[in-house]
């Protein structure tokens, strides 16, 4: 088929074979190419492309200019941009650690990239009860150096300047503000479509506390306004691909200069939800003991590794003052622990739900499990600064579970 690719149109399967074809030299020019859409994301089209002989297949993912779940969000085709140029400066700054890109398109707004066929999302393998024993390590190597790399006591601060305007990502962001700092708090349109057994709760306890919806309204702003490192600003379990000796994080496209908490706080609730989901449908006790040590790994090798690397990489004068390194980790870890529970609070009483929560098969569990959650998030909402180990991330939720 001939078809032009040089103005903007969204393709179907059948016209991603030749426009793979036309635009990169990655299958011989004879071969014979399969391609189906493989996405179930909410924003855009994703398909894999193969050639079953050679036994080579990547990944094209396109942007449209409205989200792929609803026209109701009019979204920039900039975040295609975005995602590809933060998954490069991502796999520098943490090796390994990301899918390697191959092409990015300004004109028909697409990413190539590494196809991770051979990696399942780690949602999908949190729920089948798997066990990823480099998880921890891995998740907190990428965050420590995509964050602390890219903020201001590292870089010179005219270069990150420069990178904090590249990645202005206002419509992306603005549906954070929206999902996770504004609706769950209110009954927004109905649109936050709780689940009906938890409605009364909710209502009495989250729409009904003035003094979480105070805290949230602090958030907000600082979510806003804090242009402390790129963050990956979506972080959660379903923005993660695993097997069993690799990592690969994917999907920066809401990434933007905020909060270094705002990504450990998403990798931390989303663990939450997996050990809620195991602890209401007596999981195997390996499994449980591993969520475990990952969610208190998560906080304990951040911190380790944030020092570390503060040591060997800060450049700013001031920040090599004595102790402000551990002022600036403490600082981290309370936005780390508001995040938490922020995205907890999001995930069951706004628009975006999590399939840990939403598949559990009885409604008794899932109703426990989602008061599980709301009230370790209250907590760590409310009182953030009280927690700086995993230790104690990993009390609040129990100690929710058995309350
Ligand atoms: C309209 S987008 C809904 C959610 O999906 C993304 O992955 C983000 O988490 C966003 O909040
Ligand atoms: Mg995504």
């Amino acid at each position: 088929i001939m078809i032009n690719f040089n103005s903007y149109f969204l393709m179907n399967a059948e016209e991603v074979i030749p426009y793979v074809k036309a635009k990169t030299d990655f299958f011989d020019n004879e071969a014979s190419l399969s391609c189906d859409e493989i996405g179930d994301g909410n924003l855009n089209y994703v398909f894999r492309v193969r050639d079953e002989q050679a036994g080579k297949s990547l990944i094209v993912k396109q942007a449209g200019d409205t989200a792929r779940i609803s026209d109701e969000f009019k979204l920039s085709t900039n975040r295609i941009r975005i995602e590809s140029n933060v998954l490069r400066l991502e796999g520098e700054l943490a090796p390994g650690l990301v899918p390697d890109v191959y092409l990015y398109d300004d004109v028909m707004n697409c990413c190539v990239m590494e196809d991770l066929s051979d990696h399942t999302i780690l949602r999908t393998a949190l729920n089948e009860g798997r066990i990823f024993p480099k998880l921890a390590d891995d998740l907190t190597t990428f965050m420590v150096n995509t964050l602390l790399l890219t903020s201001d006591v590292v870089m010179e601060h005219k270069a990150k300047k420069a990178l904090v305007q590249d990645y202005i990502n206002p419509e992306l962001c603005e549906i954070s503000e929206d999902l996770v700092y504004s609706e769950p708090f209110t009954d927004h349109n109905s649109r936050n479509d709780l689940f009906p057994s938890n409605k009364d709760w909710i209502e009495e306890n989250i729409y009904g506390d003035d003094q979480l919806r105070f805290e949230a309204a602090k958030l907000k702003f600082a979510f806003m306004t804090n242009a402390q490192a790129l963050v990956h600003g979506d972080l959660h379990s379903g923005s993660v691909f695993v097997k069993e000796d690799s990592t690969k994080v994917i999907d920066p496209e809401f990434a933007f200069y905020g909060p270094m908490g705002y990504d450990i706080g998403n990798v931390i609730a989303n663990l939450m939800f997996a050990w809620s989901r195991a602890y209401v449908t007596n999981a195997d006790e390996k499994y449980s003991e591993w969520l475990e040590q990952t969610i208190t790994d998560s906080v304990d090798l951040f911190s380790e590794k944030f020092l570390v690397s503060w040591k060997e990489n800060v450049t700013d004068i001031m920040a090599k003052e004595q102790g402000f390194d551990r002022w600036y980790l403490d600082t981290v870890l309370q936005d780390t622990a508001s995040v938490t529970g922020m995205e907890m609070i999001r995930r069951i009483a706004g628009l975006a739900k999590v399939k840990d929560l939403t598949s559990i098969a009885t409604e008794e569990q899932r109703v426990t499990a989602e008061r599980i959650c709301l009230t370790a998030a209250k907590q760590f909402v409310l009182n953030a600064a009280e927690y700086k180990t995993g230790k104690q991330f990993l009390e609040v939720l129990k100690n929710s579970a058995s309350s």
